[in-house]
């Protein structure tokens, strides 16, 4: 494969660890603070989890490593969506497991989580390992989205870890990979297999995060990405002061990507679906709010905007969730076939208008056309509709266009209203690590090892005070069942990870609610430009607006 300059010179970046790591391998100790106990639900959890509930939260420190002496076969798996950073955590994991034990083995199961179950892996050497430091991608082995949750896979598993003589297995992923984590070390433990697993937080989505965890890695890199290209998009929007540009982010459902977009480039518009919800807005709230900026900017000679469109906000819109439901019930089973075989969209329209309720009609009927077609078109495999597919910085264009159509009917000004879309989610969820998450990934996956040879298991590999440089950082472990509450999942009740959403009452919401009303009117686009990765550190080590205003100073 052939090297660019900027890859050349990545493979030379040494990442910083956090100080109590930086003495050598022999100078790190354990300090064991208090036991835990869950977020929520505690008497559920505890006797879910009876081998590996209620452990101690550790740190690390400088001291003499009392660590035992043993061979450590690890197994890595990289789970769900690509983030930035994932190869510097298997580059920290192998760095202290050959650090510590020249014998040490690192085995990479490949495709995700399935690796382990069909005994695919590669094993991790120097060479290999060189090849992937500091550049963005899972390619180093792979990723998937199988998950880890049946007794019949954790059988496997053990078999493959028994075969293999693997003594850990290091899990890097989201809140579902790591509770699976956290229950596939209790199946160990109950088992008695002796097999520790470990977790590490991932996601570009930014959802992963609690009291314990400060930010899941991808987050920095990923959101740094999309707010240069929003920025360059508000520059050029600037210059030719002809179009409004709708841009939808990556992020699921919550909408911390779309948040931190918005903190970092000050665009006109920018939906938090979690806002949405909690004001109970509709389409057409959303849309009149829209609609305001473009016409008072209009007023002011400006007929350009940017906004910004979170990848989840349609589910959050109360009127649009109870339709989609009722299109899943409409269509369900067989009922699909019998819709399909409709000849027109004449026919089809009226099937689907004698099957919803007066009110989902009425927000069906206010959707452009192609929105209405693409929602009985991609469905998911059970049949449902698939809602992150929808196209949502059209679906809001078109309908500020129709909005502004009324209004002109009304002789209100509206200007001139030429539409750009965009939808950024791919671009950046592989590029090369901002030296924040090359930092922070090597400094999980170092830290993961260590707990490993100190004999922890069902813990996540935790790295906090990230708002600080990284010699400040706090590296240790929190057992994962701490941060577990039941939730109702697919008619069951399950533990689980808690999802963290845009909180209202945060710093970053509030900042950004406190200056909104005056960037949807004036023009304070702010340009971030490209990551940089050499120059001052005021430059090249700043992490994201999110974290420093709900950790900084
Ligand atoms: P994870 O939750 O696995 O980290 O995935 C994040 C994500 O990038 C989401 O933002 C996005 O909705 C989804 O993955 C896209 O998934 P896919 O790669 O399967 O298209």
């Amino acid at each position: 494969m052939k090297l660019s300059p900027l890859q050349i010179e990545r493979y030379k970046y040494v990442p910083k660890l956090p100080g109590m790591l930086r003495n050598g391998i022999n100078d790190i100790c354990v300090k064991e603070g208090k036991e835990t106990s869950s977020v929520a639900d505690q008497e559920k959890i505890k006797a879910l989890f009876p081998n590996t509930y209620g452990k101690k939260e550790i740190t690390f420190e400088k001291g003499k490593n009392t660590s035992p002496a043993k061979k450590q076969v690890v197994g890595v798996i990289l789970s769900g969506g690509q983030a930035p950073g994932g190869h510097n955590v298997v580059a920290g994991l192998f760095d202290a497991l050959k650090a510590t034990n020249k014998e040490n083995i690192l085995l990479g199961f490949k495709g995700g989580p399935s690796g382990l179950l069909e005994d695919k892996f590669v094993e991790i050497t120097a060479d290999f390992m060189d090849q992937y430091r500091n550049t963005g991608g899972f390619d180093i082995i792979g990723s998937g989205r199988t998950k880890l949750e049946t007794e019949e896979q954790f059988n496997v598993a053990a078999e493959v870890c028994k075969k293999h003589g693997i003594t850990a297995i290091v899990i890097i992923g989201g809140d579902d990979s790591n509770t699976n984590a956290a229950v596939l070390a209790e199946f160990f433990a109950a088992h008695k297999t002796g097999v520790q697993v470990i977790g590490c937080p991932k996601t570009i989505d930014g959802d992963l995060k609690n009291e314990d965890i400060d930010c899941s890695f991808g987050f920095d890199t990923a959101t740094k990405t999309y707010s240069e290209l929003i920025g360059n998009i508000e520059r050029d929007a600037n210059s030719a002061k002809k179009y409004w540009h709708f841009i939808k982010v990556m992020g699921r459902s919550a909408s911390h990507v779309a948040l931190e977009c918005a903190l970092e480039t000050q665009p006109n518009i920018c939906l938090i679906g979690e806002e949405v919800a909690a004001k109970k807005m509709s389409l057409q709230d959303i849309t009149k709010q829209i609609a305001d900026s473009v016409c008072y900017r209009a007023s002011k000679g400006n007929n350009f905007g940017v906004a910004i469109i979170p990848e989840g906000i349609v589910e959050f819109v109360p009127e649009f969730k109870v339709l989609i439901a009722e299109i899943n019930e409409l269509l369900a089973g067989s009922k699909t076939e019998a819709f399909n075989a409709l000849p027109s969209w004449k026919e089809k329209y009226a099937f689907i208008e004698k099957g919803l309720s007066k009110e989902s009609m009425k927000v069906f009927a206010f959707l452009p056309e192609a929105i209405q077609q693409q929602l009985f078109l991609e469905r998911d495999p059970h049949g449902n509709v698939q809602v992150s597919l929808i196209e949502s910085e059209k679906l809001f264009s078109e309908l500020v266009a129709n909005e502004l159509k009324n209004r002109k009917k009304t002789g209100e000004f509206v200007g001139k209203f030429g539409r750009q879309h965009h939808f950024f989610g791919y671009e950046g969820r592989c590029a090369f690590p901002s030296n924040f998450d090359a930092d922070y990934c090597y400094s999980l996956g170092y830290n993961a090892f260590m707990l490993i040879q100190y004999g922890y298991t069902g813990y996540l590999s935790k790295v906090s005070n990230l708002a600080a440089p990284a010699e400040q950082w706090v590296a240790g472990g929190m057992p994962i069942t701490k941060m577990m509450n039941i939730e109702r999942r697919n008619g069951e009740d399950k533990p689980v990870i808690r999802k963290a959403l845009v909180e209202l009452d945060g710093k970053p919401f509030k900042y950004f609610a406190a200056h909104r009303d005056e960037w949807s009117k004036e023009t304070c686009f702010v340009f971030p430009g490209a990551i940089q990765y050499y120059g001052p550190k005021e430059v090249c080590d700043i992490t994201t607006r999110t974290l420093v205003l709900e950790k900084g100073e």
